[in-house]
């Protein structure tokens, strides 16, 4: 198949060379311990506390997990609980699969992350944590978020599904609010296949996640909490032995496309671009492109189908917002949160992973610019 003909799909996930990997399972076979937190899992948990930056860390079968049972470890089984529904749906099914409620807040136009001028008025006696999320990799406002919940005793979950590798202000992203929440998901900038990972530096929280993800167990005849199986096996910790090595090399990678990218489209009317932010060092996950209909000529759903009849797989990442997804529709109204519902019709994830050559970007973008003649 000619190189211009082949599908390019919105990712595509980032895989050691077969022999590497095998090496790295060899040692399973010497063992015979595949999964319950055998030593491919320990060494996978210091390493990556290490290179994450943080206190404490425990490591899950997927992110999902990851913020179920962290919400659980903060001890939070009910009340409400504000949060971004300009999201991959796992956060807010996070919230509800624990008995909390969702109160929706709207998200700042610029980053797309949850508006911190529009929480304090949602805050209610009920009110128990703020979950936002570093949509696309984008930080959120930290510093005022945690000001809210200082104020008002709220605790604090970040949703981190898209910041593997991230700092702000010089420390890892996982540091920030009272747990953050990466996923390290096989369409990730790292990933373990399926994984996920809580980081916390309150010890408490740190044993009662230890215990959560394995049915609450403390020892053989201790049951502490009601957890469920959420544990990471060896063979997916091997995954990320493996990619652990590579992903450095992989975000220089991704920043290359990203640039590519800003060449061809900064500056062109009617497209915007996701901000560069200050203070972040950038783990390049995403490329959101924002249409404007009216003056770059064409919508994105117009862009989207171009791309697609042109063999490009681009994602409407994040449409539809939860609150207009089926399962949530009936409880809330997606216009009360007109910014978010607004970005959700406009904005398209382009293609993006370390492989994708500078020839492809080019196609890409020479595709999306003929829509808007
Ligand atoms: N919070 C946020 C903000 C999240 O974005 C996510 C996950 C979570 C929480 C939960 O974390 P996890 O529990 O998943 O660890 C994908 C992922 O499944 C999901 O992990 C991710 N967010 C979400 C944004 O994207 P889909 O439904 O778009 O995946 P899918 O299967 O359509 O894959 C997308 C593209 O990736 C395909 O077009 C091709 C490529 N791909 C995918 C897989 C699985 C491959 O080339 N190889 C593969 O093995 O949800």
């Amino acid at each position: 198949m000619a190189e211009a003909d082949k599908k390019i799909l919105v990712t595509r996930p980032s895989i050691p060379d077969m022999d590497e990997y095998i090496n790295e399972i060899k040692s399973i076979w010497d063992c015979m311990w595949i999964t319950n937190m055998g030593p491919k899992h320990e060494e996978l948990r210091k390493k990556l506390s290490e290179y994450l930056g943080v206190d404490g860390i425990e490591i899950f079968t997927n992110g999902h997990m990851a913020i179920e049972l962290s919400l659980h470890a903060l001890g939070l089984y009910e009340g409400e609980v504000i949060t971004s529904p300009f999201t991959f749906v796992s956060t807010t099914h996070a919230i509800v699969r624990s008995g909390l409620t969702p109160v929706f807040c709207d998200i700042d136009p610029d980053d797309m992350t949850i508006d911190p001028d529009k929480i304090e008025e949602l805050i209610t006696d009920r009110t128990v944590a703020i979950v936002p999320v570093h949509v696309y990799g984008n930080i959120c406002h930290i510093e005022d978020i945690q000001a809210i919940a200082d104020k008002h005793g709220l605790k604090v979950l970040y949703d981190a599904a898209h910041t593997f590798g991230e700092t702000y202000k010089g420390k890892g992203i996982g540091a920030y609010g009272d747990v953050s929440c990466f996923s390290f998901h096989a369409t990730k900038v790292y990933n373990t296949i399926e994984g996920g990972a809580a980081c916390f530096s309150d010890r408490e929280t740190g044993r009662k996640l230890g215990y959560l993800r394995d049915f609450g167990i403390v020892d053989e005849e201790t049951v502490d909490c009601i957890g469920a199986n959420a544990k990471m096996n060896e063979f997916c910790a091997a995954m990320g032995l493996c990619n652990l090595r590579h992903v450095d090399e992989d975000i220089a990678k991704r920043a290359a496309v990203t640039t590519r990218y800003r060449e061809h489209l900064e500056g062109i009317p009617g497209i915007r671009l996701n901000p560069v932010q200050k203070d972040v060092k950038s783990n390049h996950a995403y490329f959101p492109a924002i249409f404007d209909a009216a003056v770059f000529g064409a919508d994105r759903d117009e862009v989207f189908d171009a791309l697609n009849k042109n063999g490009i797989g681009a994602r409407k990442y994040f449409y539809p917002i939860t609150t207009m997804m089926d399962c949530y529709r009936d409880k809330y109204n997606a216009e009360d949160t007109p910014i978010a519902l607004k970005i959700s019709k406009e904005v398209l994830s382009l293609p993006l992973y370390p492989g994708l050559a500078a020839e492809e970007v080019d196609r890409i973008c020479r595709v999306i610019t003929d829509c808007g003649r």
